[in-house]
């Protein structure tokens, strides 16, 4: 019988590769400084000390009806911003900084609600689609299910994510407290298109007015050219049906649009000649300038992107590290990602994990030499519509100080000498 034997840890290259910039930024680091992590596996002293590790020779855990995480990545959480008010509402956050890839587990798709989570039974819960219809329609969720589904990925994204980048001072937390009102989901349902077709939209209807079965029945309104573009009634979120928090067991999904959009729990349409002015597009989710008048409708999220790896509460060692994170847009894929590491004075193309899609995170990475300077990282995405992300300078010089939604501008972590970094205004 052979033992396994233990084989020394690799040590991660540290030598300037060939072609690195001065900035240490280096798309080809890591093919090029490679070779040195094989031969750190191959050729380093093989140990035949084995520890005990009791999971070689005893039998595992039974098996399990539905798989939970393991007990050492239980600290992978949803933070709750503490609401001593009304505990249904308010919001929990993405942890993008201990995340990888493109899809956010559902467990983990960040949550928004303004009075708590309904545990509806789906066998008693309607769609009604009404208003300015050849005729009024009730669905059940079984009735839903036979029209033919349709599956995208797709961002959902707060209109008020990153709102803290308003405040004078930068907030010193996770990156995912800050920016993961945002997440991203496989949406399997029926297109929207199919059910208003079914009922008959009359001519002059230009509106839908969406209601929530929340206690709350949140409502807001949706312009009828994006409900027969792109919007889904979605049933399942990455394969399986929708998680109660997120809007079970019917919600809508309106690709690229500000998350209040994407009501959940959805039990009523009603197709109209104008929106409903709900609480929802007038005193929030509306944005006073500083001449007093309000932008009301800002409904597509602007272009986004941010370092998750490293972030802030990361202690960074000296050496060739993979600088990774995400970007998205609204407006459609994302073009282009560029990384600075010197605040923003050069910048280096990241590349873009495939697939890069319309309306969904993309995933960003790009090699760095770290020599143990001081800097300051940014990362500024492109998309396919040619917006480019602000700086926060630009961005508050076009919308003034009384901005409190649809904050996209370029995040910047500064890194100290230690490897610590934090988040800064630069
Ligand atoms: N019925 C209902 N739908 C709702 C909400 C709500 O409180 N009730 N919150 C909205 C807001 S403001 C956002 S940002 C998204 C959040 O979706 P999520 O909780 O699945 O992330 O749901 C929207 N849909
Ligand atoms: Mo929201």
């Amino acid at each position: 019988m052979t033992r396994r034997k233990k084989i020394s840890t690799p040590t991660i290259p540290t030598g300037v590769a060939p072609g690195a910039n001065p900035s240490g930024l280096n798309r080809r680091a890591f093919l090029q400084g490679g070779l040195a992590l094989t031969a750190a596996t191959t050729g380093g002293k093989l140990s035949a000390a084995e520890p005990p590790l009791p999971w070689l020779h005893t039998p595992g855990a039974p098996l399990t009806n539905y798989g939970q995480p393991s007990e050492q990545e239980r600290k992978v959480i949803r933070w709750i911003t503490p609401n001593r008010q009304v505990p249904g509402n308010g919001v929990s956050w993405t942890p993008l900084h201990e995340l990888e890839g493109i899809i956010t587990p559902s467990g983990l798709h960040f949550e928004r609600h303004h009075n708590g989570v309904p545990q509806i039974p789906a066998d008693q819960h309607r769609l009604l689609v009404h208003g300015l219809t050849q005729r009024a329609l009730s669905f059940s969720i079984a009735d839903l299910l036979r029209y033919p589904l349709r599956t995208r990925l797709a961002f959902i994204e707060c209109g008020g994510n990153s709102n803290a980048g308003w405040n004078l001072e930068p907030l010193q937390t996770k990156a995912g407290y800050l920016h993961g009102m945002a997440s991203c989901s496989e949406w399997t349902g029926v297109p929207l298109s199919t059910i208003l077709d079914e009922a008959g939209v009359a001519p002059e209807a230009r509106w839908l007015v969406l209601e929530g079965a929340d206690a709350i029945a949140m409502n807001v309104s949706l312009p009828l050219h994006k409900a027969t573009d792109d919007c889904l009634l979605a049933l399942y979120q990455n394969g399986e049906r929708l998680r109660p928090e997120n809007g079970y067991p019917l919600r809508l999904l309106v690709p690229g649009w500000e998350g209040v959009l994407n009501v959940k729990w959805l039990r009523r349409i009603e197709l109209s000649r104008e929106p409903v002015m709900a609480r929802n597009e007038t005193s929030r989710y509306t944005e006073l300038q500083p001449d007093g008048k309000a932008r009301q409708f800002t409904f597509v999220m602007g272009v986004k992107s941010l370092i998750t790896t490293p972030s802030p509460g990361a202690v960074l060692s000296r050496g060739l590290h993979e600088l990774r994170g995400l970007a998205w847009s609204g407006h459609g894929r994302i073009k282009k990602v560029e990384i600075s590491v010197n605040g923003g004075k050069t910048w280096t193309q990241a590349e873009l994990q495939t697939p890069v899609l319309p309306q969904c995170f993309t995933r960003f990475r790009l090699p760095w030499q770290w020599r143990g300077q001081a800097a300051v990282l940014k990362s500024r995405a492109t998309d396919e519509a040619g917006n480019v992300q602000p700086e926060r300078t630009k961005l508050i010089a076009e919308r003034g100080r009384a901005g409190y939604f649809h904050y996209n501008a370029i995040v910047a972590w500064a890194l100290d000498s230690d490897g610590e970094l934090s988040h800064v205004y630069a």
